[in-house]
């Protein structure tokens, strides 16, 4: 195993590990109690580096907030990537959804959506769609609800696929909404969209909620897969919990996935611990070392 290059902000003695990783930081205070970072960007991007992390996951309410160009020279003098950016917290904290009976409330979240592009291209981000969808809300048929989301996300593919940006949709569990809970749902989705940079972000704490077999549908969707969030079992930090690590992380590669694995977890006891012991266990856990400069799978532990 070989030391890998990195750019700006390459801190001495950084020695390959799992796979590449990320943890979710909000780009401004929020509810969310699964980010365990929050505030203080440039702070918090110095520690998550200082960490061992290769990325962070941006959640983001609303991107008209940021500039593209000072994020990305944010980020990228902390030595880090941003794979994804998050923007559920458009439905936590104000209720936009594509499934809302107002239209102008669908087309807020549609506006939404499209005004992460610009942010997510300059960062080369997937956009997570995942809280953002809604859920069927009384006095709404589901058949008009699903319909309603497969336009909305086709018209968000087109305007993200201008951009070469690609949209991942995460299946959530029942607790928390009531449309698309599962992988297999997701993937019915996906065809329904027909996009081609439209595809799936899988979570390991949804996953244990809601499916048979949290491999099996890791293997299902296959390479479908654009993104994937780790939380134990409590939604604590992997290694917190009772889910089978080793074999998630090891059906994952097999696939071919070559993202980021991402921890969205509660920062418990605390952000520094979790994060820590995050890194350590997805480690253990055998993981495959990826090689940043060509992404290319370097080798299996
Ligand atoms: C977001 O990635 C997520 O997993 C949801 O639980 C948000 O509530
Ligand atoms: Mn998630």
């Amino acid at each position: 195993m070989g030391t890998r290059e990195r750019g700006m902000g390459e801190k001495a003695g950084r020695i390959d590990r799992p796979g590449r990783l990320s943890v979710v930081l909000s780009t401004q205070p929020a509810r969310f109690e699964a980010v365990a970072f929050k505030g203080d960007f440039e702070g918090n991007l110095a520690r998550i580096a200082g960490f061992g992390y290769d990325g962070v996951e941006l959640a983001v309410r609303e991107p008209a907030l940021l500039d593209p160009e000072d994020v990305w020279a944010k980020v990228t003098a902390a030595g880090l990537e941003v794979p994804a950016i998050g923007t559920g917290q458009a439905w936590g904290e104000e209720k936009l959804s594509f499934t809302d009976p107002s239209a102008h409330v669908r087309g807020a979240a549609i506006a939404r959506v499209k005004g992460h592009v610009p942010l997510a291209a300059r960062l080369n981000a997937t956009i997570i769609i995942g809280l953002l969808r809604g859920i069927v809300q009384p006095g709404v048929d589901r058949d008009q609800a699903m319909d309603w989301l497969v336009s909305a996300l086709q018209e968000c593919c087109d305007a993200a696929g201008d951009a070469g940006v690609r949209l991942a949709l995460e299946p959530i569990n029942r607790y928390e909404t009531t449309l698309i809970n599962t992988a297999s749902q997701g993937l019915a989705l996906l065809d329904a969209v027909g996009a081609a940079n439209f595809g799936l972000l899988l979570d390991t704490f949804h996953m244990n909620i809601e499916e048979p077999s949290i491999t099996d549908s890791i293997r299902q969707a296959g390479d479908r897969i654009f993104h994937f969030h780790v939380a134990d079992s409590n939604r604590w930090h992997p290694g917190a919990g009772h889910l089978d690590f080793p074999a998630i992380l090891r059906t994952l590669f097999a696939t071919g996935y070559k993202g980021y694995v991402s921890g969205e977890f509660m920062p418990m006891p605390d952000a520094e611990t979790a994060a820590l012991h995050a890194i350590k266990h997805l480690h253990e856990s055998g993981a495959v070392m990826i090689d940043k400069r060509d992404t290319s799978v370097a080798s299996t532990v």
